[in-house]
Order: structure tokens, then sequence, then C-alpha cells
């Protein structure tokens, strides 16, 4: 029988659910993400241009465009196993998604920096859902005002439930890990405000 851990804390605005996801379902979790068009976009940062360290690609419902270190990025439609964990999570938690950001890391020098996901169109209220897949990674929270600091060790199968407010309180960030060669995906379930990018008043 496959072990679900439930960690919750009323002093941590999240939830870690380990190995919420069967061994079957993250096999063809992975064997599906081995298929995306990935992309390795350009960002600007302090006026000079870097190819971010990981690639990913934003699957969502039509119109549901996402705006992320200078990018906006049209939603490409949602595959069939991560339409199906979309589904999974809204009956298990209510968890309400209409889009998913996709990161692979292929090895330790992939990473993501600190920050936070707090962008205009995540809609106000709303939890994220982050589910990972592949090698283990070492994944850092980090409170805004009293600096304390978390690693969560995120295996393949966990969810990490972020509930709202988290973002406006902490940030976080997947460092390098330059021993680690393994492949890992991380897929972050979101609730965007329909159309907030195509308003034009
Ligand atoms: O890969 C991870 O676990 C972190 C992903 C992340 O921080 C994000 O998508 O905003």
């Amino acid at each position: 029988m496959r072990q679900q851990l439930l960690f919750a804390s009323a002093d941590e605005p999240w939830t870690w659910v380990k190995g919420y996801l069967s061994g079957r379902q993250q096999t063809l979790l992975m064997e599906e993400a081995e298929t995306y068009p990935y992309e390795r976009p350009e960002v600007t940062v302090y006026g000079k241009a870097h190819r971010i360290p990981r690639t990913q690609i934003w699957f969502g419902d039509a119109g549901v465009e996402y705006q992320y270190s200078g990018l906006l990025v049209s939603p490409t439609p949602w595959p069939h196993y991560a339409q199906r964990l979309r589904e999974q999570l809204r009956r298990d938690f209510g968890l309400m998604s209409n889009g998913v950001l996709v990161n692979r890391y292929a090895g330790g020098r992939d990473c993501m920096g600190w920050h936070a996901d707090d962008e205009a169109e995540l809609l106000p209220g709303s939890d994220i859902a982050s589910v990972s897949l592949g090698d283990g990674r070492d994944f850092v929270v980090r409170h805004n005002r009293t600096g304390q600091k978390q690693t969560l060790h995120l295996e393949s199968g966990d969810l990490l439930l972020m509930h709202f407010p988290m973002q406006q309180d902490w940030q976080h960030a997947l460092p390098k890990r330059l021993r680690q060669q393994g492949t890992r995906w991380n897929f972050t379930f979101r609730c965007l405000i329909p159309g907030f990018h195509s308003c034009t008043v």
C-alpha cells in the first residue's frame, strides 16, 4: 500500500504531502513530461540578458497568459496527464487552477533563484500546488521579515501546497546542487485572472 505523509503546521503557510503520487502516476507523468516542447527563454536582469538555468513550458486554458521575468507567455493546451493531475488536485484539495508552469532541471546545475510567485495576474486568495518528479532536490524558503529559512527536500511524487498568502511573506528558491545529475520536473498549478493581459481599458 502506498504511504502518504502529510505535514501541516499552524505556523507555516504550506502543507507538504509526501508520496502524493503513486509510482505509476509518476512514471506516466514523467514519460509525458519528456515529450513537452520546453523552451529556455532569455530574461533581462539588472539590464543584462540571460538564458534561464532550466527549461520550462506554460500549459493553460485558452486566453490564460502568464507574465513572469518580463516575458508574456501564451498557454499551450493541457497535455493528458497534467490535466488529470489538475482534476485530482481539485477533487482532493479543492485546488482551482487554470494553468501549470512546468520546469525541467536537467541536473544539479539547473536551478531557480530567490523569488515569490506574486505576479499581479494570480487570483487573490488562491493557493499554488507544486508537484515534484524525478531527482529529489532541496527547495528552500525564507521569511521576508525574520529571514527564517527552511529546507524541504522534495522527492518524486511529493506535493507542496503553498497557501495564500505565503507568497506575500516568503520567498523560495531551488539552489544548485552540483553533485546531482538526475533530471527533475516541477509542476506548479496556478489560478490566474482570465483575460488579465488582454484587457485594453
Ligand atoms: O522547482 C521548484 O520546486 C520551484 C519552482 C518555482 O519556484 C516556481 O515555479 O515558481
